[in-house]
């Protein structure tokens, strides 16, 4: 009984999510709800918000048209986050085990495409924009993952007599080269700097569903290819689901990672670092940090705590269910078991035994009770 009452606790939805009300479909743990409205993007001081600001000013000095937006709500309608991009309904990253939903026909954004439908049919008082913000996926963490991170959308239109298709991409990777140049003093060809195109190369098939070709371009950091960014032509079918007439415009778009630049900018090592709040991190970024070319010092090498989890699993069991359950609280025959070793570590701190006892004692409750019951169901 007391077990049940916790575990409902920690999974009850709240009344509603910026004006959404949640139904029997919401799967948003408390510690990724807790990111909303954080708003680093706006914070002058933090690291994304420096870099943000120095994106906008790349792109204000290339085309003075361009339009910044950087309020747009992260609760977003799943027609506009895949449908009019071309997702189909039954593609994994929109399924509920990759996707936050807060209900049936609202989820937190899975990226910053989702705002480019309302953006392109405000052409053409709308010729180019930018817009950036939070994003939310069900991804594993490591260095470079995290389940809230930020991307920048970017878009530029073309009248379509007068460009072609080929010039259109020429655009692309000229404007993106040269904001790798602004950023990093990085130039193509060299082996800090790489583009994956369609076709199959380094064994990865580059692909979005709302654009046509695709490119993704990769930054050599910390001994290894780092993905920054994807882009592409925009699909004509998402020009027309925007109101636009594929033979009178077209043009580009790209969504980049904000966390995978700004550690290479600052030398952040990690992408949990972003939402710290220790003041030894934040202390270290002011409003000059990007002239400046301030190089983050790490200040925390305390040890980790490990401790193990064995347990038979039901059929339908998926990671990222325990992966939650241990995140919220951190901070025979026919059957499979699976075995997770846990890494306690505070980033200010060293902790101590006992409390991660406690910690851990709780994840194995509300294990026993989510994929026990599921078991029994
Ligand atoms: C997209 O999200 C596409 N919307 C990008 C796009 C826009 C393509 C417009 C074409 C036209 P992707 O899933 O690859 O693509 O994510 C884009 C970038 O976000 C990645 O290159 C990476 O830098 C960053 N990213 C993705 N997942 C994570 C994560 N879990 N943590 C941190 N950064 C991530
Ligand atoms: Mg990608």
């Amino acid at each position: 009984r007391p077990l049940q009452r916790r575990a409902a606790a920690v999974m009850a939805p709240p009344e509603e999510i910026l004006g959404i009300k949640p139904d029997g479909k919401y799967n948003v743990p408390a510690g990724v709800r807790e990111k909303l409205g954080k708003n680093l993007l706006l914070n002058s001081k933090h690291p994304l918000g420096i870099l943000w600001k120095t994106v906008q000013e790349y792109f204000a000095e290339q085309d003075s048209n361009c339009k910044f937006f950087d309020t747009e709500k992260p609760v977003v309608s799943t027609v506009d986050c895949f449908d009019k991009l071309r997702v189909p309904p039954d593609h994994v990253s929109r399924s509920p085990s990759d996707t936050y939903y807060v209900n049936a026909d609202y989820v937190l954004r899975t990226h910053t495409s989702a705002h480019q439908c309302q953006f392109l049919s405000q052409y053409p008082e709308i010729t180019s924009f930018l817009c950036a913000g939070d994003v939310y996926r069900r991804d594993e963490i490591d260095a470079s993952h995290y389940p809230a991170f930020h991307q920048c959308e970017g878009v530029r239109l073309f009248d379509a007599q007068k460009v072609s298709k080929e010039e259109v991409m020429e655009d692309l990777k000229k404007t993106l080269e040269g904001l790798a140049a602004h950023l990093f003093q990085l130039k193509t060809g060299e082996d800090t700097m790489r583009w994956l195109d369609e076709l199959l190369s380094h064994g990865v098939y580059v692909y979005f569903p709302f654009t046509e070709p695709s490119l993704e371009l990769e930054i050599f950091y910390n001994e290894d290819w780092m993905e920054v960014l994807g882009c592409g032509v925009i699909h004509h079918d998402v020009l027309r689901n925007a109101g636009l007439d594929p033979e009178k415009v077209h043009g580009w778009a790209f969504g980049l990672g904000l966390e995978r630049l700004a550690m290479v900018l600052f030398g952040i090592p990690d992408i949990r670092l972003f939402w710290s709040d220790d003041a030894r991190f934040a202390q270290q970024f002011s409003e000059g940090s990007f002239s400046e070319k301030t190089k983050f010092k790490p200040f925390s090498k305390y040890p980790p705590v490990l401790k193990d989890i064995s347990m038979w699993i039901p059929e339908d069991f998926v990671d990222n269910d325990l992966f939650e359950m241990i995140r919220d609280e951190g901070g025979g025959p026919g059957r499979s078991s699976k075995m997770f070793r846990v890494t306690w570590r505070d980033m200010s701190r060293t902790l101590t035994n006992e409390e991660v006892n406690a910690k851990h004692e709780k994840v194995l409750e509300h294990l026993t009770w989510n994929v026990v019951t599921s078991v029994a169901d």
